[in-house]
């Protein structure tokens, strides 16, 4: 009888053991499966896209001026291309973007990144302030709906 009892706080105890180890070991076993499902996560977030280089506000001495876009949820392709979720960025300074129409093809105001790069180079901008908008655009440019845009501010000097 004693021997049983003591057979059963040693299970008891080892399960206390096993509990607090496996406690102890949630922590990481979380974080593995939740760093595993970020994919997953990432996938299901709304396509985004950020203007990473030039900083919003930016002040900057003229000459040509480097863009670098950055997407989420997305993928960049050629125009042309027409698979679900893709598309190719576009720049547009200082001009206006019609959500539903094919983005213009007019150097100076809007420029189209055909060959999916994900960067260009504005080489014209005049001294002052300008407004840069990165578009999203789908295989015949117009822009994806909902949109996947991100507009910045620089200062030419
Ligand atoms: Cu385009």
């Amino acid at each position: 009888m004693i021997r049983r009892i003591l057979a059963v706080g040693a299970v008891a105890a080892f399960s206390v053991t096993a509990c607090t180890g496996g406690d102890a070991g949630d922590p990481p076993a979380e974080e593995a499966p939740s760093q595993a499902a970020e994919p997953q996560d990432a996938a299901m977030e709304p396509a985004s896209v950020s203007i990473v280089v030039p900083e919003d506000g930016a002040v900057v001495d003229q000459g040509p001026l480097l863009v670098v876009m950055e997407v989420t949820g997305v993928t960049i392709a050629p125009a042309g291309t027409m698979d679900p979720g893709t598309g190719h960025h576009h720049l547009i300074v200082d001009g206006e973007v019609d959500w539903t129409l094919p983005i213009p093809n007019d150097p100076g105001v809007h420029y189209h990144m055909g060959l999916a790069q994900t960067e260009f180079t504005l080489e014209d901008l005049t001294p002052g302030e300008h407004q840069i908008v990165a578009v999203v655009a789908d295989g015949v440019h117009i822009p994806l709906n909902p949109p996947v845009a991100d507009t910045i501010t620089v200062v030419v000097r």
